[in-house]
């Protein structure tokens, strides 16, 4: 039978749950660090949307317009609370609670395992750069896939491994705050062993679950067609996807970009090949993949690694890399920026998709993230016209389609995000959500906005020519 198309939306767990600490829920990396003195801006995701009291009122809503699928997270912490491997019970409830109200839609379940929220005990002893991460992952993975098995067709192990990584350990925004590069790396190698390692617990349970991961970046474009440039692409190409894809999809990691790693000073000690090897069987059975932006690159000149976004949501200041020795941004007049200095180009979807597939062969691919982050200017009943972000999402699906027509498997749409969340480092007012929520209501006012409207519409039209 043929698999449905599945057109859906997403969420992340610290993003939109709340109840930060009800029900036996641990902190996790984020409570720390919202509630510490390094948070400047002084904004948590303690309340947020409350997902938690809200989940069927947020599903019921995703099924009345025609939504397929829903892409969630798992808070680890809910889960296992301490660092003694004790299951809260009530943690388990809560998501049982979310995936029975799925199932009385027909709605498809997406859930990621670890969306940036370690818990706070494994973030004490070194966060992802802990020696024994992956095993500890690998346990709670697997505490998760023997609790709901086959409940959920689509695991996800970590999201975004190289975003999470880079926010960590280069730009320093997101917990533990560094700016290191040797750290960089360390974290990227535990995030591909933690994904192994789960995977291999994962086939012990001879599910008919499919497993993957959710990966950020599309692909690295040049502007100028020579050798240096070209050179410089490929770099981009190993910094921001090959050096978690490769080891994901294909088992192993190229041996010239290895030493390519090397030569630019980092310390390779922490690998262990018995570990490593571990990624050549298990491989995921499908790519998440996230679509926001390009990364324009060209030869790097000079000065020291440093990875920059802009969180205030103020112009001029763009997003950029200088990954030393390797590439740099490049930009030129034409590109168009986001308020958050972020190129808005909806041909990098089908641009990234086709190179998956020359790179990658036909592994399924869901796009598991696509939006648009905006200020929302809501009337005076809260409703929100937001052509903008419906002439963003218009756009990236004409591309995310032809894609597909020209033969790559993709197999799923999700819009960031659902309804509108806790954004990370900028707080609330960049919203990204298909509804509004009303911040200062009491009883956080959910208000389907236009383009919630327009997705409707557009599924209901796709129908016929998914079916
Ligand atoms: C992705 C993350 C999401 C989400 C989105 C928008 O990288 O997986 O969690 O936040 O980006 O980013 P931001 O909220 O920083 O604008």
């Amino acid at each position: 039978m043929k698999e449905q198309f599945l057109w859906g939306s997403a969420t992340a767990a610290y993003q939109c749950e709340g109840a930060w600490n009800l029900d036996g829920k641990g902190a996790n990396v984020w409570d720390e660090f919202c509630h510490s003195e390094k948070n400047v801006k002084g904004i948590t995701g303690d309340v947020s949307c409350d997902f938690y009291h809200h989940y069927k009122e947020d599903i019921r809503m995703m099924a009345e317009s025609g939504q397929n699928t829903y892409r969630f997270s798992i808070s680890w912490s809910r889960i296992f609370p301490k660092d003694d491997h004790v299951v809260n019970e009530v943690g388990f409830k809560f998501y049982d609670d979310v995936l029975t109200e799925c199932e009385k839609y027909g709605i498809v379940p997406n859930v990621t395992l670890v969306h940036y929220d370690l818990p706070d005990y494994i973030g004490a002893k070194g966060g992802w750069l802990y020696e024994h991460v992956a095993d500890e992952f690998a346990f709670y993975a697997k505490t998760v896939f023997e609790y709901f098995g086959n409940r959920i067709p689509y695991y996800v192990t970590i999201n975004e491994p190289t975003h999470n990584a880079q926010c960590n350990y280069l730009t320093g925004n997101y917990p533990p705050n560094e700016q290191n590069p040797q750290h960089f790396v360390e974290c990227i190698y535990r995030m591909v062993i933690c994904t192994a390692k789960a995977i291999q617990e994962f086939r012990k349970l001879n599910l008919t679950s499919k497993i993957g991961l959710v990966h950020a970046s599309c692909s690295a474009d040049i502007f100028v067609d020579s050798e240096e440039y070209r050179s410089a692409q490929k770099y981009a190409e190993w910094f921001i996807n090959g050096c978690v894809l490769d080891p994901a999809i294909k088992g192993a990691y190229d041996p010239d970009m290895i030493q390519k790693i090397k030569d630019s000073g980092i310390d390779l000690s922490f690998v262990k090949e018995e570990e490593l090897a571990l990624c050549k069987d298990n491989t995921i059975d499908f790519l998440g993949q996230n679509a926001y932006c390009r990364n324009v690159v060209k030869p790097y000149t000079s000065g020291e690694t440093q990875v920059t976004v802009n969180n205030s949501g103020q112009g001029p200041a763009r997003e950029g890399k200088i990954i030393k020795g390797w590439f740099e941004s490049d930009y030129n007049e034409s590109m168009v920026l986001n308020k958050w200095g972020r190129e808005i180009y909806p041909k990098c979807i089908y641009d990234c998709l086709i190179r998956r597939k020359q790179e990658y062969g036909d592994i399924p691919i869901y796009i598991t993230e696509c939006g648009h982050g905006a200020y929302d200017t809501p009337d005076q009943n809260g409703y929100v016209e937001d052509d903008d972000r419906i002439q963003f999402l218009n756009d990236f699906i004409y591309w995310t389609l032809k894609a597909k027509d020209e033969g790559v498997d993709v197999r799923g749409f999700y819009v960031w995000s659902t309804m509108d969340l806790y954004s990370w480092i900028n707080g609330y007012q960049k919203r990204y959500g298909l509804v509004r929520v009303g911040y200062d209501d009491s009883n956080l006012r959910r208000i389907p906005k236009k383009s919630y409207y327009w997705y409707k519409d557009f599924i209901e039209r796709r129908k016929e020519l998914d079916a």
